[in-house]
């Protein structure tokens, strides 16, 4: 064996592990090509092994030039591996960058439900006049929702095709007036309130829902009448629809709970609705035996109430001409509604 020989042969070598191990991407094909060298068939073992059958200086100085080799080879592919650990660290911290200084994604307002709108309207407009409003349970009993307000025992609004009955006898209110009831049991005269709220009745098809919202009035006091029930509604709708040009008239209707009864119409003197008589509420003067039941003389006091829906006058303010938009909470109409 020449000397120079082999030192050419391992120098070269070294340059070939070099060389393919700079063709690695991975660590994997990293290792295997490694194990082509270092490993236990590799081609520097087997270069090792042969030392075996030389003798003396030769043997001694191949040995040493095999070391050398074996540490230059493993210094390549230690580099190897640190460039190949680097880039992988670099390719993940690219893949996971955040950039802090983007708009974030944001968050949409929530916003109030029309009706709610609605309410909260009425509420201020009856309240600016000296009106409390009272509030009340949703699941009432019988006496509240009907005989309080003297609905005959054999009434059709009591039936089970009319109001929803649920356990203990109990029922879910039909109007507003029961909590109209509570207040007046519950406050001297003079009376002043508003009670606007959900209420139920079993009927759904396109003009009604089984849930739907009403706001009555009641006023009782020593020395009033209709005119006042008149002023108060009249200055009530011009606020709510902010038109001063608008027309209100009483026309004769029936209603266990009020004698004599009437229906109120309003009439927009401008407007797309202009001239057009449209059928807003019920009212009129508490009946006798009423204002018994919230423990009055009617002999001393007389009372004049009247009930709104308040589906009604928001389909009116905001032209919605589709009483069911305001249940199905499509967010297309919701997000209309500002104030
Ligand atoms: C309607 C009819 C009305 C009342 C509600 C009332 C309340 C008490 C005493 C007497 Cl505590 N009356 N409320 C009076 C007349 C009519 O509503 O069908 N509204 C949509």
């Amino acid at each position: 064996m020449d000397a120079l020989g082999d030192q050419r042969a391992i120098e070269a070598m070294i340059e070939q592990a070099s060389l393919d191990f700079s063709h690695c991407d991975d660590t994997a094909q990293l290792a295997q090509v490694k194990a082509r060298y270092l490993g236990r068939d590799g081609r520097l073992t087997a270069m090792m092994k042969s030392l075996a059958g030389l003798q003396g200086q030769a043997r001694s100085d191949a040995g040493k030039a095999l070391n050398a080799a074996k540490q230059a080879v493993e210094s390549e592919w230690k580099s190897r591996e640190k460039t190949l650990a680097n880039q992988a660290l670099n390719a993940q911290l690219q893949k996971d960058a955040i950039d802090v200084s983007l708009p974030g994604r944001g968050c949409e307002d929530g916003g109030l439900h029309p009706i709610t709108l609605t309410i909260a309207r009425i509420e201020a407009i009856f309240r600016s006049i000296g009106f409390d409003v009272a509030d009340g349970p949703e699941i009432e009993d019988d006496f509240y929702n009907f005989t309080a307000l003297n609905t005959p025992q054999d009434h059709p609004a009591r039936s089970m095709h009319d109001t929803f009955y649920v356990e203990g006898g109990l029922l879910l209110r039909t109007h507003t007036s029961p909590m109209q009831i509570r207040y007046a049991r519950q406050h001297k005269p003079p009376i002043r309130v508003i009670a606007p709220g959900k209420t139920y009745r079993v009927d759904s098809d396109a003009t009604h829902s089984p849930m739907f919202h009403q706001f009555e009035g009641l006023w009782l006091d020593e020395n009033i009448s209709f005119a006042d029930l008149k002023s108060v509604y009249t200055m009530f709708l011009r606020q709510f629809f902010e038109q001063d040009d608008i027309d209100v008239r009483f026309r004769p209707s029936y209603f266990p709970f009020t004698e004599p009864s009437a229906e109120i119409d309003m009439r927009f003197g401008s407007g797309p609705m202009k001239d057009r008589w449209l059928e807003v509420s019920g009212s009129g003067q508490v009946h006798p035996q009423v204002v018994r039941n919230v423990g009055l003389d009617p002999e001393n006091y007389i009372g004049f109430a009247f009930g709104s829906g308040v589906e009604r006058l928001a389909m009116l303010r905001y032209g919605v001409s589709d009483l069911r938009l305001f249940f199905e909470n499509d967010l297309r109409f919701l997000k209309q509604f500002d104030r």
